[in-house]
């Protein structure tokens, strides 16, 4: 059983956000996510979503350079060769890095390679899970009224868990905030990687783990695993590390040095499906807890990133919200819904379990290229 794509369509997506999204970087209104559309010789279509944020705050990556990877690299690629399996076609990649780009290429790969073999992804995968819980991530916002409103909304919408974006400014004050308003609500923070080195003895952070937070993800930046091992030691909450976790490689260098007890997956970051399963069953193997975490994506990459979270070792809540916290409309049927903060896994028919809604593609879309026609 062969892949052979004869086509390629890349789609710039935009969609405006239900409600604006301020993390320790920057704040967005709307989302831009590459999308990408592959037909096989034989009919069949992939589809895969490049989930990059616009501009290179979280990592380098933005729309555009993902647009330009998958254009002239990446989709070239997938029509240049005819392969077996989502592996080989990630091997034929020479590009280094950009793995939100690569992430979009091999989500396609696996959409079809799913359904040649009669399979929703999920289960082509080796999922077990049937539904994925689910929490919410809420930004930063004007006042704690604000954001304890919010909350409200999202509790009364039956989620248990909620994630909130800090900053050196937004902490402590917000987070006990919350815990005390909502003491039956789980709560997480997540720095963005905002704080450095010579922040190691500041205060919030023992002033975070006296309030009993499930964890708190990614406090210094993607490189510097050291300052989270000194302050994983001091801390009783788990670090969970984010941005950090590029590679199976890199999680090796943050198992050995106790860089964090949690981790966070997400195929985005780490470039794909298959390199996202690996670093489950690697976490699975060593007994470190993993959760599924996400960058906005419209239903492609989200019911994707539900498949991975599936697998056995995803045990903390995900970031895998109903799309209707994030927009009015999605570009797949049925829509992803959460009820009492659970999301079923799409299995409905092979590849990534729910029809994608091409019309609403290109209604949102601000640019389409065939990549066949066009030099690369
Ligand atoms: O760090 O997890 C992150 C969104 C954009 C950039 C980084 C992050 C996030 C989120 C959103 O937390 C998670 C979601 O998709 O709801
Ligand atoms: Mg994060």
């Amino acid at each position: 059983m062969t892949i052979d794509i004869r086509e390629v369509t890349i789609f710039r997506v935009r969609k405006d956000l239900v409600r604006e999204f301020e993390t320790s970087s920057h704040r967005k209104s709307y989302i831009e996510h590459v999308l990408i559309k592959a037909t096989t010789v034989d009919g069949r279509v992939g589809w895969g979503e490049a989930a990059s944020p616009t501009d290179p705050f979280y990592c380098y990556e933005y729309t555009d350079s993902c647009w330009h990877a998958l254009r002239h690299y990446l989709a070239p690629t997938l029509l240049a060769g005819v392969y077996e399996t989502p592996d080989d076609a990630l091997s034929a990649s020479h590009v280094t890095g950009h793995p939100f780009a690569h992430a979009a290429s091999d989500m396609v790969m696996w959409d079809l390679f799913s359904q040649y073999q009669g399979l929703s992804l999920a289960d082509a995968l080796g999922g077990t899970q049937r539904e994925v819980s689910a929490g919410v991530s809420l930004g930063i916002e004007e006042t704690i009224d604000d954001l304890l409103e919010v909350v409200a909304l999202h509790v009364r919408d039956g989620y248990r868990r909620v994630k909130l974006k800090i900053s050196p400014t937004w902490a402590y004050e917000p987070a006990k905030a919350v815990r005390e308003s909502f003491p039956d609500v789980a709560v997480q923070v997540d720095a963005n990687g905002v704080f450095t080195a010579s922040d190691i003895d500041n205060p919030l952070f023992t002033d975070l783990d006296s309030l009993g937070l499930l964890m708190i993800e990614q406090p210094f930046g993607a490189d510097d695993l050291l300052s989270h091992a000194v302050l994983q030691k001091r801390l009783a909450t788990p670090i969970c590390l984010d941005e950090s976790i590029t590679s199976l490689a890199m999680l090796q260098v943050a198992l050995a040095l106790e860089a964090g007890r949690i981790i966070n997956i997400k195929v985005s970051r780490l470039g794909g499906i298959g390199p996202a399963r690996a670093v489950h069953d690697a976490c699975f193997d060593a007994g470190v807890p993993v959760w599924c975490g996400g960058m906005h994506e419209f239903g492609v990459g989200r019911a994707a990133n539900l498949a991975v979270a599936s697998l056995p070792g995803f045990t903390y809540p995900s970031d895998l919200s109903g799309s209707s916290k994030y927009y009015e409309t999605d570009i797949v049927e049925p829509t992803i819904v959460a009820h009492h903060g659970i999301v079923t896994v799409p299995r409905g028919r092979n590849g990534l379990g729910l029809g994608v809604l091409e019309d609403r593609v290109r209604a949102d879309a601000m640019e389409i290229v065939n990549v066949n026609s066009t030099e690369t």
